[in-house]
């Protein structure tokens, strides 16, 4: 007998599993343990695994919680030093250049649980133990409370709360809304920085190099930015086109006025 095959249906709208997901992240797991960051001193990557995997398997994936991924976070806990805890929003690839440069300062991606998930996307399913490869929620088609998202709300809170001193932001002047009220920085990060710890937030302003326009730091969203804080007992402060990222921007468009002489 011929079986006509059901039509493929796909369960949801975003892309599915990353492939390998699991042997990735137990692979980044030792290469930070081990070869980026040794002196976090000994953490057990096959619990962290399991934990990581544990969170998300035969759950139903539009209902993750917080909860879920605490064995996980208590398994991945990680000291940064006062002043270098770097965020950012809308400048993914210039921060982590400038990250890789500063060794010294920590975006999330620069923490062990960041470092391991970056740019991965990962679900299970309610009735399956295995993970769903063929397709996950997408987080404004399907469901806000996703694995994915609820994973990086949950860091993200845990990142800013740890944070002390001064407390560094890169945003993007070339883009309509600098500051973002539905950013992971303004909806998660800028409600958990600790006041009593936290006495700075100061913001580093980026415009592309091709379009240099007049102060950002004047833009509408930053002074709701600065009002947030001032609000929160966090004292805002903003600087236009920081040159030690400005020189970043050039290695890229060497040839740019802005670059050819005094910058
Ligand atoms: O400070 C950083 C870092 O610490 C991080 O956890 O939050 C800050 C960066 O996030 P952001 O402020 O939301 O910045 P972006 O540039 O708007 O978003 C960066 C990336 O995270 C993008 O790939 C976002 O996906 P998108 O908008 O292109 O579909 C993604 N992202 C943002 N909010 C998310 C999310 N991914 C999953 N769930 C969310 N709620």
């Amino acid at each position: 007998v011929m079986w006509r095959q059901p039509p493929q249906h796909q369960e949801w709208k975003g892309a599915g599993t990353t492939a390998h997901f699991y042997e990735i992240i137990l692979g980044r797991c030792y290469t930070y343990t081990q070869i980026v960051r040794p002196e976090l001193g000994h953490k057990d990557c096959q619990k962290i695994g399991k934990a990581f995997t544990n969170a998300f398997l035969s759950k139903d994936p539009c209902g993750s919680t917080e909860q879920d991924y605490q064995p996980l976070m208590e398994l991945t806990n990680q000291t940064v030093p006062c002043d270098k805890t770097l965020l950012w929003s809308k400048t993914n690839e210039l921060v982590h250049e400038y990250a890789w440069v500063q060794r010294e300062l920590f975006t999330l991606e620069n923490t062990l649980l960041g470092y391991m998930a970056d740019g991965l996307r990962w679900c299970g399913d309610l009735g399956s133990s295995e993970m769903n490869y063929q397709s996950c929620p997408d987080r404004r088609k399907d469901c806000s409370n996703n694995s994915v998202s609820v994973f990086w709300n949950t860091v993200s809170k845990r990142f800013a709360e740890d944070a002390c001193g001064v407390v560094h932001v890169l945003l993007n002047g070339s883009v309509h809304n600098t500051f973002d009220e539905r950013s992971t920085f303004a909806r998660v990060e800028v409600f958990n920085l600790h006041p009593e710890k936290v006495h700075t937030l100061q913001a580093w302003v980026m415009q592309d190099i091709r379009n240099i326009s007049s102060d950002s730091c004047s833009d509408a969203s930053i002074k709701n930015l600065k009002l947030i804080l001032s609000k929160r007992n966090i004292t805002f402060t903003c600087e236009n086109n920081y040159r030690p990222i400005r020189f970043l921007q050039c290695v890229k468009y060497p040839e740019h006025s802005s670059c050819r002489s005094k910058i």
